[in-house]
């Protein structure tokens, strides 16, 4: 691809950035305070502001209900628009109320499990509001211990939930099912991997898809081979992107899995083209605990921005050419050569062009926006 294709692609290239991500944050052991971090919605979407000034690359800003919860949502919706932000996917959070300990969408209790199929339909009402178009749901459900729960009344009971939910999307609304292998429950999970994701969006029907968090695999699976089978058929909807080195460790995006990042970009080309809307919820789910909060973002976004990049540079017809001919060795240096291709003069370019400093996370340091609301937020 020329290089002026190049900078147009990766200029149309936009990602969603989460608002939990601008929040203290930590692990069961100690959440670390970051100055200045934002404490409430109106303060995440200035710091999204942020990140959108020096990138032009956010697409919108996912929602944490009810960690985002405001009164007014249509309030909410022209503040974030006031900043040039849309909101993005609405999370719904089945996973800190007492009443779900034993299960929210599988409980056995008809009373709880009616309660997480409200709070899940709370949430379709609050995309209509704020007209978002994704209800993005991460299930948490599942047991700790061998004999605790029926693994197949526990699926019957959540594909009833599923349904009920379902059937309040309207039209132009997705349902993307996020599946997660442990964690918090450490015997099994009832969305545990992406088939059993892939076999409820079946059951629910066009609208339901499947999300896949980077950080949610057992350590070795093939990530890239998973987006090519849901993306073959029609049922890859999204992603959390974010990187890990054990578990779920919601590490800024590329920081340890730079080769797969790029790996899993290569597979989505072949299905979308990812500079134009076509294409599935590209969205960022990172915690980043000890990293000063908008600074990780901007790092994550350049990172999706320099994958995407490198994954347009592979020679496909070369690549074609030598899978025909059993050349495994060319193969692999056809998308090695991609990915060790330093395409970082690229994106400065595409900046600059935008108006941008070609140096986003420079110019952000460079601002006194952190010691300002380090003050002002205390
Ligand atoms: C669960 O680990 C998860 O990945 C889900 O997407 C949640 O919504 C998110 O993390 C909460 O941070
Ligand atoms: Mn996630």
């Amino acid at each position: 691809m020329l290089r002026n294709d190049l900078k147009e692609k990766v200029k149309n290239f936009k990602v969603e950035i989460p608002s939990w991500g601008f929040s203290d944050s930590g692990t069961r052991f100690k959440v670390f305070h970051i100055p200045g971090a934002a404490k409430n919605i109106f303060e995440r979407i200035e710091d999204a502001e942020q990140v959108e000034k020096y990138t032009k690359a956010v697409s919108a800003v996912a929602i944490h209900i009810p960690w985002d919860k405001v009164d007014d949502w249509k309030h909410l919706k022209k503040f974030a628009e006031d900043k040039g932000l849309k909101i993005g996917a609405v999370n719904p959070n089945l996973f800190q109320d007492e009443d779900y300990k034993f299960g929210s969408l599988t409980n056995l209790d008809e009373k709880k499990r009616s309660k997480a199929i409200d709070h899940v339909l709370e949430c379709i009402d609050i995309m209509k509001s704020v007209d978002s178009k994704i209800l993005s749901l991460w299930l948490p459900d599942g047991t700790d211990y061998p004999g605790q729960g029926d693994f197949a009344k526990r699926q019957e009971l959540l594909i009833d939930s599923l349904k009920k939910i379902y059937s309040a999307l309207e039209k132009d609304m997705t349902l993307l099912i996020e599946y997660k292998f442990f964690e918090p429950a450490f015997y099994h999970t009832d969305t545990a991997d992406w088939g059993i994701a892939y076999a409820l969006s079946k059951d629910l029907g066009d609208k339901a898809k499947v999300i896949i968090d980077l950080g949610h695999h057992a350590q070795g699976t093939n990530i890239e081979y998973i987006v090519s089978i849901l993306s073959s058929r029609g049922k890859l909807g999204g992603f959390h992107f974010n990187s890990r080195k054990y578990a779920d460790d919601d590490l800024t995006v590329g920081s340890v899995n730079l080769y797969e990042l790029f790996l899993i970009f290569v597979e989505l080309n072949k299905f979308f083209d990812l500079s134009s809307d076509k294409k599935p919820a590209l969205v960022i789910d990172q915690s980043a605990a000890m990293k000063p909060k908008v600074q990780a973002m901007i790092q994550s976004v350049e990172a999706l921005q320099i994958a995407y990049l490198k994954s347009l540079l592979v020679d496909v017809k070369s690549l074609k050419e030598a899978q025909l001919n059993n050349d495994i060795v060319m193969a692999e240096e056809i998308i090695k050569d991609a990915f060790l291709t330093d395409v970082r003069s690229i994106l400065k370019e595409a900046r600059e062009e935008m108006g941008l400093d070609p140096d986003a996370l420079n110019a952000f340091r460079q601002s006194d926006y952190e010691s300002i609301v380090a003050k002002k937020r205390g």
